[in-house]
């Protein structure tokens, strides 16, 4: 497939390579982004990108889906599988799809739903003002709890009661500590509201185990299907069966067309892969991955939000260290270490420039680094966060970087050949 992009269009095929040849002289820790294996990219890049098949298995509104349905169905199957779930809907095009769907699965517009800001580590989604959902539902938010930067569960309950959501939304994008899926269950039951969890973020280690799953305490659970999952870009949602009528509704004909029946086509690969004790055992590495980078960035000196981490994720809150979130995750950028930059819970700099900066292990961990190189990433950090204004040290741990790289290649097919 390369070769024939290298002859058809070599601009791009030469800016793809340049991407592939990026990721790999790279430390990539943004907790969202991964390497996929590669009978996930080669379904991804299948003929199935040349299939419209509005509708579900065995009602299509178009022909030729002799195929379609079978692989759609081993897709559902296998979520169904390993979330233990009574439904799945393989279709949505991303995780802020899937979330809209669960939504209107369950109620109207004007409604009220309940999710955490998006500075306390929600999602868009969850009903930030500038998202859709914050537009069309009225959109009542939580936070965590300031001295600890965990959830407040006594807060929430209390914050339910009195706006009585109609959906209470669990689950985050920058919360480094484990979620208690059964309480939100609980607080919804208490008010009356729906339980929505997106676990967009951690369900890699929720079908690996080592996170408690929401499956039996949420109406539906909706995530993306790539970052601990490793599979390719897009969304499912996951339901008990007294729901999935209303959620194959809602994400077609509801808010979407046409499924992308390559994505679903890798997505199933990326189940079966997540079904085996290897993928076990990488759930359980990222963990310990991001453990041990926590502690050495304690041990640096660094602040981290709810001081350290339960899952895969890093929240640094840079105050003590007065360098803006920003100036760090660019000059690590020129380290070779790949971050982003992120709002603290409560933060008084603006999102465009937060005080914090988020870190993951998902990446490195498919790389197999382990938790000697993640304590030795914590200190290329340190180093460069000590030296944020001076380009010689920098360039120094760029090339250190380059040499750990060097020792834990990325999946072979990531490594496009450079003819020239
Ligand atoms: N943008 C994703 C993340 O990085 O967490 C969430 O959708």
């Amino acid at each position: 497939m390369l070769t024939a992009l290298e002859q058809y269009d070599p601009q791009i095929y030469e800016l793809v390579r340049q991407e592939g040849a990026r990721q790999s002289a790279c430390v990539r820790l943004i907790p969202s982004e991964n390497y996929v294996s590669r009978a996930v990219m080669l379904a991804s890049g299948s003929c199935l990108t040349n299939k419209y098949a509005e509708g579900y298995p065995g009602k299509r509104y178009y022909e030729g889906q002799q195929i379609t349905d079978l692989i759609e169905t081993v897709a559902r199957q296998r979520a169904k599988k390993i979330f233990k779930a009574d439904h799945a809907n393989v279709q949505p095009y991303s995780g802020s799809v899937a979330n809209l769907a669960a939504y209107l699965a369950l109620i109207k517009p004007g409604d009220t739903i309940m999710g955490l800001a998006l500075p306390h580590g929600g999602h868009l989604t969850h009903g930030w003002k500038v998202s859709l959902t914050g537009k069309i539902f009225n959109s009542m938010q939580y936070g965590v709890s300031a001295e600890t930067g965990r959830f407040d569960y006594d807060q929430i309950r209390d914050l339910a009661k009195k706006n009585k959501p109609k959906i209470i939304i669990s689950g985050c994008t920058a919360y480094p500590r484990e979620i208690n899926f059964e309480i939100f269950g609980d607080i919804a039951k208490e008010v009356g509201a729906y339980h929505v969890s997106d676990i967009a973020h951690i369900s890699g280690l929720v079908v690996a185990g080592i996170h408690k799953s929401p499956v039996p305490y949420a109406d539906i659970v909706s995530t993306t299907t790539h970052k601990t999952l490793r599979g390719p870009r897009g969304g499912m949602l996951l339901c008990k069966a007294e729901h999935a009528d209303k959620v194959d509704k809602a994400v077609f004909p509801g808010i979407q067309g046409g499924p992308h029946m390559h994505t679903i086509t890798a997505i199933a690969v990326a189940l079966a892969e997540a079904d085996t004790p290897e993928f076990v055992a990488y759930a359980k590495q990222i963990v310990k991955n991001a453990k041990a980078m926590a502690e050495k960035l304690l041990e640096c000196g660094f602040n981290l939000a709810s001081g350290g981490t339960d899952n895969h994720l890093i929240l640094i809150d840079l105050r003590n260290k007065n360098i803006p979130g920003k100036k760090l995750a660019k000059a690590l950028d020129r380290a070779r270490i790949e971050t982003n930059y992120n709002t603290i819970p409560n933060d008084p700099a603006p999102p465009a420039n937060p005080s914090g900066l988020r870190l993951g292990t998902p990446a490195i961990t498919t790389r197999g680094m382990k938790e000697e190189q993640a304590r030795q990433i914590a200190e290329f950090i340190n180093k460069v966060a000590e030296n944020v204004d001076n380009e010689s040290v920098i360039e120094q741990v760029a090339k250190d970087v380059l040499l750990m790289c060097s020792q834990f290649p990325v999946p072979e097919h990531f490594i496009i050949p450079n003819k020239k």
